[in-house]
């Protein structure tokens, strides 16, 4: 008898890329449904975004009860926040907790980046290899990498020779930097650059800071919580996250029903002097419906900030610099800061506009600018990151016939719903280019629900192969360019319009991201899944 050939089994059913919130949540999704898992995490603990991002003063800017998980009411109920929006030390202990609770460390390989991930016609399965040439296949792969990091290093000449400490914020080391008596630079002023520089301040010998685009910071107003808050926050969580679910980006604060000149111009001051007075994201994503789409009236709210920009730095020459001039409020990422620009009126703080007087290179002593030598004894770089594809170029993705996803996306990335790629078999993404980002963690788990119905579909069918299809990217395609007509930052450089000009080839401006509401984008993945998923091939 001629033993009948069989293709071997995969060693997993997935593997999962990273370790942050989407991957521990995948992976105790996964489990449930009784899938062998292995998750590959290139740090050396869990906790993604949290374990790498432990600059000084690093937290969230969304509130820290909109935050956290919330599809166990058992963590709920035992898991309290101690600050209104959570400092990373606390983050990054709460996902180590959920990492315990759930027992998830065990299908958990740490220290382990993935090089490539080849996808395998005959065996229908993915083979990953890490950094150190170890691999193992799967049938299906889930990327959990994060859409924001893949850290960025200016290109400037020198950053090698510095003799002094410096580092990336995303690359911050784990023991503690004490910046007394040092005299210390932070390039770029980002929604990082703001928190790193306010806290760098308190205790630096000197803070020199190099900016080149102002931005828009709003005050964040954060708070301590106390039991007695923290037990009335547990209370209203079903109502929370009803919220979260029913707002434009998933956040507790969406979008006035009022247009800017509905109102008087008193009534207008007034509302924007609450917002300006409230925590939180509210100035910018609960303000009047058109601050982001009409120049008019974005000019009106621009012009508010820069008075208040104006009556806290005291030295006129300085708020000007701090003062964005080639861009409206909102129209990037809005930094969200406690007492930033009073950091200016500090002695021993000064701010350089590198548009002014370029930074030449980086000297084995300091930073030499087109006018000056300064002498540093640690300089950071908040310098960002190559956001929304950064982290997938930096994997050999080869999808069918050994096409590489770095080439397919070289124009811009192309998805089904943010969470497929066509080509790419039984590959699928969460947070991937063009899901509704917003409150990340809301955007998370409904991408792993979606992601874990769809493997279930799979099972229960006996199906091992998921296609996207050519029609259903264009469609989508033609969705996330239509939510994003009108929008003023499609004007404006930021990592929202794909640039990012420490990277080859991002220096032209793209719609890199989906901009419609989360509820619009949940609605349209829920009727790929209540249809069978008919837009897709299933196989
Ligand atoms: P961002 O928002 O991309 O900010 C990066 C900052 O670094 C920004 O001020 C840049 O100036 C500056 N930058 C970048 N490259 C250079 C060079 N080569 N020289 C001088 N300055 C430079 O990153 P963040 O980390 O602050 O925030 C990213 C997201 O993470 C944020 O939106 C949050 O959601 C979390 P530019 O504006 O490009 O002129």
């Amino acid at each position: 008898m001629v033993a009948q050939q069989r293709t071997p089994a995969p060693d997993f059913d997935a593997i999962v890329i990273g370790a942050g919130m989407s991957g521990l949540f995948q992976l105790h999704r996964l489990r449930g449904l009784g899938m062998k898992v292995r998750v590959f995490e290139a740090g050396t603990g869990v906790g993604g975004t949290w374990y790498w991002n432990r600059y000084p003063g690093a937290r969230f800017d969304s509130e820290s009860y909109s935050y956290g998980y919330s599809f166990s009411k058992e963590l709920l109920e035992e898991w309290d926040w101690t600050e209104h929006f959570s400092p990373q030390p606390e983050t990054l202990r709460y996902l180590n907790h959920v990492a315990d609770k759930f027992d998830l460390r065990r299908d958990i390989q740490l220290r382990s980046r993935v090089a490539a991930a080849h996808w395998h016609e005959e065996t229908r399965s993915w083979l990953v290899t890490l950094e150190d040439g170890s691999s193992a296949t799967a049938r299906f792969l889930i990327t959990a990498i994060g859409p924001l990091s893949a850290p960025t290093m200016p290109r400037v000449e020198g950053v090698e020779s510095f003799k002094g400490q410096s580092c990336h914020t995303a690359r911050w080391p784990h023991e503690p930097v004490n910046f007394e008596g040092k005299r210390i630079a932070v390039i770029g002023t980002g929604a990082t650059g703001v928190q790193t520089i306010q806290e760098v301040a308190k205790t630096a010998k000197s803070l020199t800071v190099f900016q080149r685009t102002p931005n828009w910071c709003a005050p964040l107003h954060n708070g301590k919580i106390d039991k007695a808050e923290m037990s009335a926050i547990r209370e209203s969580y079903p109502d929370i996250f009803r919220r979260c679910q029913e707002t434009f980006a998933c956040f507790l604060h969406t979008a006035d029903p009022r247009a800017t000149f509905d109102v008087t111009a008193e009534e207008r001051e007034a509302f924007f002097e609450k917002l300006y007075g409230e925590r939180g994201f509210g100035i910018w994503v609960g303000n009047f419906n058109d601050i982001l789409t009409d120049p008019k009236a974005n000019a009106l709210i621009s012009d508010f900030v820069a008075r208040k920009i104006r009556s806290r730095v005291k030295d006129p020459a300085v708020a000007e610099k701090l003062i964005p001039k080639n861009h409206g409020f909102g129209t990037r990422r809005v930094p969200l800061e406690t007492r930033y620009y009073e950091v200016y009126n500090q002695p021993n703080v000064e701010l350089i506009d590198i548009t002014e007087t370029p930074i030449q290179r980086i000297t084995p002593t300091g930073i030499a600018t087109s006018a000056r030598e300064f002498e540093f004894d640690m300089i950071v770089y908040a310098t960002g990151f190559d956001a929304l594809t950064g982290a997938f170029d930096r994997i050999d993705f080869r999808g069918v016939g050994g096409r590489r996803l770095k080439e397919k996306w070289a124009e811009g990335a192309e998805t089904f719903v943010g969470m497929s790629v066509e080509g790419f078999p039984n590959l699928l993404l969460l947070l991937g280019p063009h899901t509704a980002l917003g409150n990340i963690p809301r955007s998370i788990e409904y991408n792993v629900e979606w992601v874990t119905d769809l493997l279930r579909f799979m099972r229960e069918h006996g199906l091992t192969r998921i296609d996207a299809t050519p029609e259903g990217v264009e469609a989508w395609m033609k969705t996330v360019l239509d939510a994003s007509v009108g929008l003023l930052s499609n004007e404006v450089n930021s990592w929202f319009t794909g640039i990012n000009t420490n990277v080859e080839g991002k220096q032209t401006r793209r719609i890199a991201r989906y901009s419609g509401s989360a509820p619009a984008y949940r609605a349209r993945c829920d009727e790929v899944a209540a249809a069978n998923y008919r837009e897709m091939v299933l196989s």
